[in-house]
């Protein structure tokens, strides 16, 4: 009825617990676990449920997670409560699995273990769909949390989802290239996978003026001494503020091209963080949403076992937006510019100004938060020609 149909040849899947969507990090923390209610609605909207296969995930389990996470930080972040987090007890644990400090990018909150399992046993049933082939391409917005450490969590992530998914992809791929378009540099998975060859992750940031988490220079490519298997099986593109459209289409296809045809993966999982939006609360690059999905497309036409996942976007609407257009993507739909006529809360789409009904608005020139572009053309240029000679250095 509203034209979407299954896309041919190749079978998508979406994986997803609603119980996410309830839970909270506090009163103006930027991370708002409801902006995937919004996605999830517009998703239904444009029906787009009609081309995929739907699973309600189930919840990952300690044992599921202690895969890549210690006992002891697991056993913390199961026992620990918002009302015992100030018992002295627990003060020093605290501090040493990443919950410390004044301020609070991780804080303890009511049903943070509930939290953590959901969106874990979404990207875990992703990678149980692409490894027994009952999906080509598996897709979980709630998972993507790629700061988090084998013991600590870090920049609003606990459990490092992504880690654990290739973990799991381990058993049946070679080689694994993992894609991070989040604006923050993807620290967790490229440290968890710092001396396997079989593992290569591939980053693109916002680099400078201490941006989160301060990794992710162009010179950062693994481990330096000799020996190690995982040598040069890192690559770090660092950008400046402002990025636009085409400076960013240009690298992302450059470099991911030359990556994949050096590495010759046998799957990929690709993190689509939105904080590389123009826009967002945190990220301050220029893109619009048609680009930031072009790296979806880009990556998709290789045709090889590919999992989508979320991570950071701090405007909810706009991570609704990019979201549903790269669903969309997946299954090979074109959507109308125009927001379907029922959406459900519709007016959390105001704001900007003239897109308030439109799945596309312009997100580069947003009256007061347009970042002046830091990229000068023969950076881009200098980044790709690193890029390429850091490929050299891999073996094999
Ligand atoms: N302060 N509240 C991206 C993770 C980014 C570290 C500087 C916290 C915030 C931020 C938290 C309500 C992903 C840092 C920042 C103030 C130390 C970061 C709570 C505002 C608030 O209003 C806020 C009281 C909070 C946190 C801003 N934190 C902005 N940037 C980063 C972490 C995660 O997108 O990559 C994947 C999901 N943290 O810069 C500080 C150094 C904590
Ligand atoms: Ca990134
Ligand atoms: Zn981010």
């Amino acid at each position: 009825e509203n034209g979407i149909e299954r896309p041919k040849g190749h079978n998508v899947s979406f994986h997803y617990n609603a119980r996410v969507e309830y839970h909270h990090f506090g009163r103006s923390h930027p991370m708002k676990p409801w902006r995937l209610t919004l996605t999830k609605q517009l998703i239904l909207a444009y029906g787009l449920h009609n081309a995929m296969d739907l699973y309600e995930s189930p919840q990952a389990t300690l044992d599921d997670l202690n895969a890549f996470h210690g006992r002891p930080y697991l056993n913390f972040l199961k026992r620990i409560r918002v009302d015992t987090k100030e018992a002295d007890e627990n003060r020093e644990d605290l501090e040493t699995f990443g919950f410390g400090g004044e301020y609070n990018d991780c804080p303890v909150f009511d049903g943070l273990w509930d939290y953590v399992t959901i969106y874990t046993g979404a990207t875990m049933e992703a990678a149980r769909h692409l490894c027994n082939q009952t999906s080509d391409i598996a897709i979980n917005w709630s998972g993507g949390l790629h700061h988090a450490k084998k013991n600590a969590a870090s920049g609003f992530c606990y459990i490092n989802d992504i880690v654990l998914a290739i973990h799991h992809m381990l058993k049946y791929h070679q080689r694994v290239l993992y894609i991070d378009i989040d604006v923050h540099h993807g620290d967790g998975v490229e440290q968890a996978f710092f001396s396997t060859p079989r593992v290569f992750t591939l980053s693109f940031h916002k680099f400078g003026d201490s941006f989160f988490p301060g990794t992710g220079d162009i010179h950062e490519t693994g481990p330096t001494y000799r020996g190690n298997p995982g040598t040069a099986h890192a690559l770090n593109i660092p950008i400046d503020d402002g990025i636009e459209d085409d400076q960013y289409k240009d690298l992302f296809e450059y470099v991911t091209a030359e990556t994949i045809q050096r590495y010759q993966p046998t799957a990929i999982v690709l993190q689509c963080g939105a904080d590389s939006l123009g826009g967002d609360r945190l990220g301050k690059f220029n893109l619009n949403i048609k680009s930031h999905g072009a790296c979806v497309e880009f990556v998709k036409r290789y045709n090889l076992p590919l999992m989508i996942l979320g991570g950071g976007g701090y405007t909810p609407r706009n991570v609704a937006r990019t979201w549903c257009h790269e669903t969309a993507v997946c299954v090979d739909a074109t959507l109308s510019n125009e927001l379907p006529e029922y959406v459900p809360y519709a007016k959390a789409f105001y704001g900007e100004g003239n897109g308030n009904n439109k799945l596309y608005p312009s997100l580069d020139n947003i009256e007061g938060k347009y970042h002046e572009n830091k990229n000068d053309a023969n950076v881009i240029r200098m980044l790709k020609e690193r890029a390429v000679e850091n490929l050299r250095l891999m073996e094999g």
